[in-house]
């Protein structure tokens, strides 16, 4: 007999848990989701895995030591401690922090995506906890999209705006003719949204703008990221040459008489001094398509023929965030909305620019015009702030000036570290350094479900729940389901919610009023539900059922939604009346404001500079692959690695790596091998799949295999499971965003002849007990 169902989110998607005898035995799509996705897979064989933290631990050294800088973690035994015990400790430890350094000393930046569920949030609840006790180190932006979200603001005038409230899949499946596609449209990342999404529709979407007759052109070093059923035509590009490329398209739009003056006139400023750059009166280089195809390989001819079909068809021009998740991340997005204004189709339906659709969900999903409910954060008394991916060097080099956007800040000191929800040994690059770097502060916290590289370079790691072992609300700003995420099965061993744990240490504290309110779990749902329903009621939306009706039901649909949007067609409408918030209100072309800060790598209008790390860079000659390193088909980022899909796409249980028949050929390697993959940060072991499905002289390895170090006290080991930020380098996108430049480096690939190392990433560390703890 089958078990009972229980409808629930995750941020792939919704779904049913099957549950028997007090253990979930199946996951089943959402029945109304068309085109669910395979990382559902991974949930079931996560729930009771042994890379579960079973209790509380403390890191030996530090228990005996006491707080303080110490490059042994990640090396060190764990003592189980009881959960008193715990909590008696840490909040002994936040309380003499908060006393001697005050929130400047704490880093609560916390970066990382957590679960779905808008209460158990464990950023938000973990924020909300450090502003009770005195605010802390904010980071500020993201690994995702951080160069985007800098530099748009000066472009276009907003950015968050623009995310939210992209054309609508809805619009481009009747109204493009062409799309470029630089990045593609990989549907591994649309089935990926914060808070999770009830459907999938984005290949329905491209399945009924492909047979309405929209022609879809790929620039990308991999084939696939753009599913075969739209028949693209490739552009297998050099990575990290895009703007070169859209340099050369944009060069043949002027010299060809195609670029919609009137349109650059009445909505654009800077036009003329780009203009400049673009026919080579700065620099004596014409950035002509023939420039292009020297640093691309993409001929000449297709592109100059790819200018004039751009010039003639309703196009859409779309950059992936990856694009911008490299060293000047900041120039592939700022060119394609240069691009766009040149065809002049900005503000038209179908046409013009776009961020992200192949990057995440939601993009081109119709807002909510209210947001669904979440946990309010308090006020953080702290203004000390990062940018997010900069965390390493603040470790390192506290009290040190840097650059961000347009201003000169100092890297605060930090003494405590409280990470709850993100593993930066996933999300963070050139681990090696980041090793150093969290041996800095004098103490590191960690909450996380499972034994990741985190949790074991804490010094206090807390088990905390998963989804279904809790009560939530499921829900994102730009899908139309809101899910009551009741809890299923038991928590794990001993195993705590968040919300559990702070409202704990807040009562060790002094602090539990501020934080808790006096709500418990069911509370606060009711409390935060009813808010919302309140707020939508307030602006005339629809009258939603009670807390106690939905709870009941399980299931909301939210109607009140904002259906096909136009980007940008109140400006192009009346661009007086609806003014960007750029200085000139208009699309800037030219940056002022950008020029002035006198930044080399990142100046005043979109640009090609040239990468450290191409195929193009001297590097090459001794590391003369390019690694893409990019978000994993298999699972989100690094989580449920454990979980049957993730495990089945691996190569003698190593990550796999793509690589083309001519370079495997020529280093002898054959797909089923494990390879090593180097260079100068770092090395990891991988598991080769020869294919033509990415270009020569191009290596795919996907973010997300547990970080697994031959020698864990050697910071410099080898990776023997193959997570790619060992090869990395941390290093910001420029001095404007500082953002994540995770994206690509160069390695070389050689066969492994030596033993095969065992994957010891899921096992729990050693662990030395001591009585009465
Ligand atoms: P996740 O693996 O999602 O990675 O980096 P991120 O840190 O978000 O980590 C989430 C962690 O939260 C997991 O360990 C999970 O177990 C834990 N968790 C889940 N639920 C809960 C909970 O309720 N409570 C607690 N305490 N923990 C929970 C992602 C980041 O990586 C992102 S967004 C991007 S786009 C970047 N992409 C790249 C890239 O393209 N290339 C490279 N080289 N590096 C990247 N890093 C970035």
């Amino acid at each position: 007999m089958a078990g009972k169902r229980h409808l629930h989110t995750s941020h792939w998607g919704a779904f049913e848990a099957e549950v028997e005898g007090g253990t979930v035995v199946a996951v089943h799509p959402y029945r109304d989701d068309p085109d669910p996705s395979p990382l559902l897979g991974n949930i079931v064989a996560g729930l009771r895995h042994r890379a579960r933290i079973a209790q509380p631990m403390v890191r030996a050294g530090w228990l005996d030591r006491g707080p303080g800088p110490d490059g042994r973690r990640g090396t060190e035994p764990f003592v189980p401690v009881s959960w008193p015990t715990a909590i008696d400790l840490l909040a002994r430890e936040l309380r003499r922090v908060y006393d001697l350094h005050g929130g400047e000393g704490v880093y609560g930046g916390s970066y990382g995506w957590a679960s779905a569920g808008r209460f158990h949030h464990a950023q938000s609840q973990l924020h909300r906890f450090l502003n009770c006790l005195g605010g802390f180190v904010r980071g500020e932006h993201t690994y995702s999209n951080g160069a985007l979200t800098v530099i748009m603001p000066y472009v276009v005038g907003d950015m968050r705006g623009y995310l939210d409230r992209a054309t609508a899949w809805s619009v481009l499946e009747r109204h493009t003719e062409l799309f470029i596609c630089f990045g593609g449209i990989p549907l591994k990342n649309t089935m990926v949204t914060p808070g999770g999404a009830s459907r999938h529709p984005t290949r329905d979407h491209l399945l009924a703008a492909k047979a309405r007759g929209t022609e879809f052109v790929l620039l990308s070093p991999t084939r696939d990221d753009l599913p075969e059923f739209v028949g693209a035509e490739w552009l297998p590009v050099v990575p990290g040459s895009d703007v070169a490329v859209m340099l050369g398209l944009a060069y043949t739009l002027v010299d060809e008489g195609l670029c919609d003056r009137d349109f650059l006139a009445r909505y654009c400023v800077g036009f003329d001094r780009f203009e400049a750059y673009l026919r080579g009166t700065e620099d004596g280089a014409p950035k002509t398509p023939e420039w292009a195809e020297r640093l691309s390989g993409i001929p000449a001819g297709t592109t100059r023929a790819l200018a004039r079909r751009m010039a003639t068809k309703r196009t859409l021009i779309n950059a992936n965030w990856s694009l911008q998740r490299v060293e000047h991340g900041e120039q592939a997005p700022w060119m394609i909305v240069t691009l766009a204004a040149m065809l002049g189709q900005i503000g038209l339906p179908g046409g013009g620019f776009g961020q992200g659709y192949g990057s995440m969900g939601y993009i081109g999903r119709a807002p909510l015009r209210s947001r669904p409910p979440a946990l309010p954060q308090r006020v953080n008394a702290v203004r000390a702030a990062i940018p997010v991916a900069r965390v390493a060097d603040m470790l390192l080099h506290p009290g040190e000036p840097f650059d961000f956007d347009g201003q000169r800040r100092v890297y605060p000191r930090i003494r405590l570290v409280y990470w709850c929800g993100g593993n930066p040994f996933h999300h963070h690059q050139d681990l090696s350094r980041l090793r150093r770097a969290l041996a800095m502060p004098d103490t590191i916290v960690v909450h996380d479900p499972f034994w990741t590289a985190m949790a074991r370079h804490a010094d206090v790691v807390l088990p905390a729940t998963v989804t279904l072992e809790r009560n939530d609300i499921g829900g994102s700003p730009s899908d139309p389901g809101l899910i009551a995420m009741r809890q299923v099965i038991e928590p794990y061993a001993e195993a705590r919610n968040e919300y559990t744990i702070f409202t704990d240490l807040a009562e060790a504290l002094g602090v539990d009023s501020p934080f808790t309110e006096g709500r418990d779990e069911m509370a606060w749902l009711r409390h935060l539900y009813e808010g919302w329903r309140e707020k939508v009621a307030h602006r005339g939306g629809p009258a939603y059922p009670s807390f106690d009706e939905f709870w009941a039901a399980g299931f909301l649909e939210v109607t009140d939604a904002d259906a096909d949007l136009v980007v940008l067609k109140d400006f192009r409408d009346d661009p007086e009346r609806a003014r960007l918030g750029t200085p000139s209100g208009r699309i800037e072309i030219f940056s002022e404001t950008i020029d002035r800060f006198g930044y080399k790598d990142c100046p005043g209008h979109p640009s090609w500079l040239e990468p450290t790390e191409w195929l193009g860079a001297p590097l090459a000659d001794r590391y003369p692959l390019h690694l893409v390193a990019n978000n994993p088909t298999t699972r989100l980022h690094s989580q449920l690695d454990v979980g049957a899909f993730s495990q089945a796409s691996k190569v003698q249980g190593r990550e796999p790596i793509r690589i083309h028949p001519v370079d495997a050929a020529h280093r002898g390697i054959e797909s089923g091998d494990v390879v090593r993959v180097f260079n100068d940060r770092g090395s990891c072991l991988a598991g080769a799949v020869v294919t033509d499905a990415v270009r020569p002289r191009v290596v795919q390895l996907a973010t997300g295999a547990w970080y697994d170090p031959l020698d864990p006290a050697d910071p410099d080991a080898m990776c023997v499971h193959g997570n790619p930020n060992v090869l990395t380098f941390d290093r910001g996108t420029s001095k404007l965003a500082q953002s994540c430049s995770g994206q690509h480096a160069l390695v070389e690939v050689e066969r492994w002849t030596g033993p095969l190392p065992p994957i010891r990433a899921y096992d729990p560390p050693l662990t030395e007990r001591r009585p009465g703890l």
